[in-house]
């Protein structure tokens, strides 16, 4: 039987190796990626992050973690894939500029891309421009802005700026989420919704373009 309390550990740790063994037996085991992901992995995150904020972990053993949820989270991708046929609509997302961090952003793509929603990734540290030129080539419904930093959660308003700017706001929702973003921010800077994870986003992207 698959040791989820070990793939906590094995996150915690680093240890790609182990992360990937237990995160296959526990796909044998039918245990759905959904519980895999929010009950050990992400508060495995969580718990190096406040280690790494009280001094008692580095940036090396953030980017352990962090390769060892990615290994994991390559697994269970395609797992996470719905069965709709049709598009429910298109989504632009990207990491915001002068922001690394994807995991979460990265989530959130799966998700939406499980659940029906053509998804166009840009990536990380993506510049204004980049977002405006994208709304421009793929004329999507919503595009979702992520950020994990406080430095550059102001980022996010600049690209709703630029979206005025080139005339294209209003013809996209734009949702913004992120362990820093609130409900109170993402209404403060103009955006149209917030999410705190991933499977409320995906709730989210459907009742901002009616498809509840
Ligand atoms: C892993 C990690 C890294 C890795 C990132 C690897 C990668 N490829 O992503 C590395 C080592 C590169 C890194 C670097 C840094 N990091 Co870092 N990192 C983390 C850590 C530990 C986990 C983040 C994570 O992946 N969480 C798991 C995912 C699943 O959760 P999530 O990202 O929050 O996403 C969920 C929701 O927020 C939401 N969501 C996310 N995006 C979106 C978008 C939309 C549209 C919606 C609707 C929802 C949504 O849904 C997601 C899924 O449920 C956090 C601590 C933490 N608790 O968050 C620190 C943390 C974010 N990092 C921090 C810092 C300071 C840094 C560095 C500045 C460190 C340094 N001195 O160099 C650099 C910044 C580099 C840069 N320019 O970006 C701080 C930020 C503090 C702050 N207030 O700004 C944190 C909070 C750690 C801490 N407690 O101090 N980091």
């Amino acid at each position: 039987m698959a040791n989820l309390d070990s793939l906590y550990q094995a996150v915690l740790s680093g240890n790609l190796q182990d992360t990937i063994e237990i995160t296959n037996e526990a796909v044998a085991e039918n245990i759905a990626p959904d519980n895999i992901i929010n009950q050990y992995m992400v508060p495995a995150m969580n718990e190096i992050g406040r280690r790494f904020e009280e001094g008692d972990a580095f940036v090396p053993e953030l980017l352990m973690s962090a390769r060892a949820m990615k290994g994991a989270l390559e697994i269970l991708k395609p797992l996470m894939s719905g069965e709709s046929a049709t598009s429910l609509g298109k989504v632009v997302i990207g990491t915001v500029k002068g922001d690394l961090h994807d995991i979460g952003k990265n989530l959130v793509a799966s998700m939406l891309e499980g659940c029906g929603f053509e998804v166009i990734n840009l990536g990380i540290d993506v510049p204004d421009e980049v977002f405006v030129s994208a709304v421009k080539e793929h004329s999507p419904q919503i595009v979702c802005m992520s950020t994990l930093l406080t430095t550059t959660m102001n980022q996010m308003q600049s690209v709703i700026e630029a979206l005025k700017n080139a005339g294209i706001r209003e013809q996209v929702k734009v949702m913004v989420g992120g362990a820093p973003v609130s409900e109170q921010f993402a209404l403060q800077i103009g955006a149209d919704g917030f999410s705190s994870n991933a499977n409320s986003a995906v709730y989210k992207a459907k009742e901002l373009l009616n498809c509840v």
